[in-house]
């Protein structure tokens, strides 16, 4: 695959997006560890036992290594909803995007290496650890990484207190300023010898390379089995003396390794000392081991969603009631995933539900719902009002609001809205925001992230996508090939009478299934368009499904849409200007290749708006990261022009052990 490709089909949009996270340190206790099996991992109770088995003896290893403060107190673990023969709950709030933990096959670079992912640099938390099956099962295995548990405790120090690999690979030895060869390790007082693989040393004995001072290629520090030092867990927890971190006592700040690098020389102990979790904990005293954690056994099940409008006069400013409709029209018509059940409320002092939850098994029933979407704004507005009547449509499908999910669309502040929060919270039910235009409720974002929603703010800046761009991040990325939805390009421009805009599409060969080019425009009869395949065909109107009311047009590529280069051209037919719009999804091309996605979002840590922040882009192939790719972030602000930005690879997201 071509990495310099991404630059030009992947301007990503990134939005405030508030880290989903979910683990939670209650009185020495982790609770809420979510470990979430992956859809394609076939159904195997053996799973299921091996993951209790290794947070069990984590929590041993976790208590002592931690000097007996903290412990897992509570684990759920997430199973696909194919997975029948157990007894599971149904998820709450629970989603696969919160999961701290994946369970999923194998992926190129890593093979059965367990790794974290994380690139927020030291003392951060990170986003995921992941296992595939033949880690949890195959006990072969265990001579390579030794005892599950402290595999578990190594990628928990790395996911939640942002400590690094203290080995590397790429750098076995290093010259100390005493001019000695040591191996780069932790400890420092870990022995061992120097062995070399090649057979010209096969006295054991490494030879020094007289022209750069290093050790011959092939030399290897080969530690010994039997250990007096106890740390440290993040360089070789297979060993069976290893229980403990590195202090400052015998971390070596010379050493090449990431923790040095990442975390200016400090040690992982220093680094774990400085963390909340440490800081907020003591001890606890006595000799007796940790409660044993819990397990809770959740299925997760088909999506329930209730789009709520607001239908206000606040609604009523510039373009922004079209072009919600516009978005939640593309919503409907191709973005939520088939199986899923829709329902969809309007409100302004009062609510109205325009449709009762629906099944999602057809384009009839897409479109159906679509006609439901409200055509008028006129009132006042209460938010409450339209969240009540959203829960109420998400019992629908069998009376309980839990696990169930309402996309909340508003604009403008009410002052009502504490006054539901408590019957919110109660429900158990996902709130996701998208405050339209600058002067949104910010009481809302505190609403959304206590119930594990995601917050979307949209400007009115004329030529912005990101309200149609806000409804694609709400789409999960927990699905699949095939199924999993991927957006290719979206743009949005505004173009003078009788003007035109024109660009690329790069259709990369990991996608191609149901590839759709969705047009959305401001008034009258749709723009004149035409889409080139890579072969020279042209698609024109004709070809187009068209959507008068919402001034939606769709093409549908059928079968597997060619590799490589589209273009289109898009001609304003009104004699004014008009903002038009292209997005172009499409689904992997192949079940078993995972295509490339594409994920943003900010540093969050409360600060003020004059602070600079950090932007991060994950690329990523299935659950790998892509790299040696340029990615560039169009950052829109809430007011003034948007910011382009081109994101560096400090490549710091590849961690992994052994
Ligand atoms: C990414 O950008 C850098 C600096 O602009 C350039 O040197 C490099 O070749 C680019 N890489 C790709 C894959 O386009
Ligand atoms: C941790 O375990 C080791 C033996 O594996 C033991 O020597 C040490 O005392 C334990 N530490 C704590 C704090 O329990
Ligand atoms: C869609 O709506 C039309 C008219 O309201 C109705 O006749 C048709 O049965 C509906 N289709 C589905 C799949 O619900
Ligand atoms: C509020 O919206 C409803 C439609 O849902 C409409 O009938 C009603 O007149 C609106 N209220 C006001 C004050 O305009
Ligand atoms: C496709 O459209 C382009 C631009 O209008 C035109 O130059 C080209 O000749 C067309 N190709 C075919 C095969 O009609
Ligand atoms: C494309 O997707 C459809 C339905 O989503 C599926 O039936 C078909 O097998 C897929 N084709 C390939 C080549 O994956
Ligand atoms: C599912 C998947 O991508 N599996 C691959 C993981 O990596 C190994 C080794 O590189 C491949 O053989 C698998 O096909």
């Amino acid at each position: 695959m071509q990495a310099a490709m991404y630059l030009l089909s992947l301007a990503v949009m990134c939005w405030k997006l508030q880290q989903v996270y979910s683990v939670q340190l209650r009185d020495h206790g982790y609770e809420d560890v979510i470990i979430a099996v992956h859809p394609q991992v076939p159904e195997n109770p053996q799973i299921i036992t091996a993951i209790k088995d290794m947070v069990s003896e984590a929590s041993f290893y976790l208590f002592n290594a931690t000097k007996r403060r903290f412990f897992y107190r509570e684990v759920k673990i997430l199973v696909p909803n194919t997975w029948q023969s157990l007894n599971f709950q149904r998820p709450q709030y629970e989603a696969h995007q919160k999961a701290s933990v994946m369970i999923s096959n194998p992926n190129f670079s890593y093979g059965n290496d367990p790794y974290t992912l994380h690139y927020k640099g030291c003392g951060n938390k990170g986003k995921y650890i992941h296992f595939t099956p033949d880690f949890l099962m195959d006990d072969n295995l265990l001579m390579v990484y030794g005892p599950r548990g402290k595999v578990f405790l190594h990628e928990w120090a790395h996911f939640q207190w942002g400590v690094f690999d203290e080995y590397n690979y790429e750098k076995p030895f290093f010259l100390s300023v005493d001019n000695e060869i040591k191996a780069t390790r932790c400890s420092s007082e870990m022995v061992g010898m120097y062995v070399c693989k090649k057979r010209s040393c096969s006295d054991g004995e490494c030879i020094i390379d007289p022209l750069t001072g290093n050790l011959e290629e092939g030399c290897m520090f080969l530690a010994n089995s039997n250990q007096k030092v106890k740390s440290s867990i993040m360089y070789m927890q297979s060993l069976s003396s290893i229980v403990e971190f590195c202090t400052e006592q015998d971390h070596d700040k010379e050493a090449p390794n990431m923790q040095n690098k990442i975390c200016s020389y400090r040690s992982s102990w220093d680094v774990i000392k400085s963390s909340a979790d440490f800081k907020s904990t003591k001890p606890i005293l006595g000799t007796g081991p940790p409660p044993p954690p819990s397990f809770l056994l959740l299925r997760s099940r088909a999506r329930v969603i209730c789009l709520v409008l607001d239908i206000s006069d606040n609604m009523a400013k510039g373009q922004q009631f079209h072009r919600l409709r516009q978005a939640a029209a593309i919503f409907l018509q191709q973005l939520v995933e088939p199986g899923s059940y829709v329902g969809i409320v309007t409100f302004n002092e009062t609510a109205e539900v325009k449709s009762t939850l629906r099944h999602i098994v057809s384009e009839d029933v897409r479109w159906n719902l679509t006609s439901c979407l409200p055509d008028t704004v006129r009132g006042g507005m209460s938010v409450c009002e339209g969240i009540s009547a959203g829960l109420q449509v998400n019992k629908g499908l069998d009376g309980i609001t839990e696990g169930s999910e309402i996309i909340l669309a508003v604009s403008g502040r009410d002052t009502s809205l504490p006054t539901c929060l408590t019957n919110v919270l109660g429900s158990g039910s996902v709130i996701h925001t998208i405050a339209v235009g600058h002067d949104a409720d910010p009481e809302l974002e505190s609403l959304t992230e206590s119930t594990g929603g995601k917050m979307f703010f949209t400007s009115n800046n004329k030529d912005s996508d990101n309200l149609i761009g806000a409804f694609t991040e709400i789409f999960p990325v927990n699905k699949d090939p095939p199924d999993l939805l991927t957006k290719i390009t979206s743009v949005q421009r505004l173009i003078e009478a009788e003007g035109h805009f024109s660009g690329l599409v790069i259709m990369d060969k990991t996608v191609g299934n149901d590839t759709v080019f969705t047009i959305t425009w401001e008034a009258g009869d749709p723009p004149y368009v035409i889409i080139r395949d890579p072969s020279g065909f042209n698609y024109t109107n004709e070809n187009f499904d068209h959507n008068l009311l919402c001034q939606v047009s769709n093409l549908k590529i059928p079968g597997i849409s060619q590799a490589g280069f589209w273009t289109y051209i898009i001609t304003n037919t009104l004699k004014k200007s008009q903002v038009v719009g292209i997005l172009v999804t499409s689904r992997p091309s192949s079940s078993t290749i995972p295509p490339t996605t594409i994920s943003g979002e900010w540093t969050d840590e409360g600060i003020t708006p004059e602070q600079p922040r950090t932007v991060f882009a994950e690329l990523k192939q299935g659950h790998i990261a892509v790299q040696g790719a340029n990615v560039t972030a169009v950052i829109e602000p809430e007011s003034g022009d948007p910011i382009i930005v081109t994101l560096k690879d400090n490549g710091a997201g590849k961690h992994h052990i052994y």
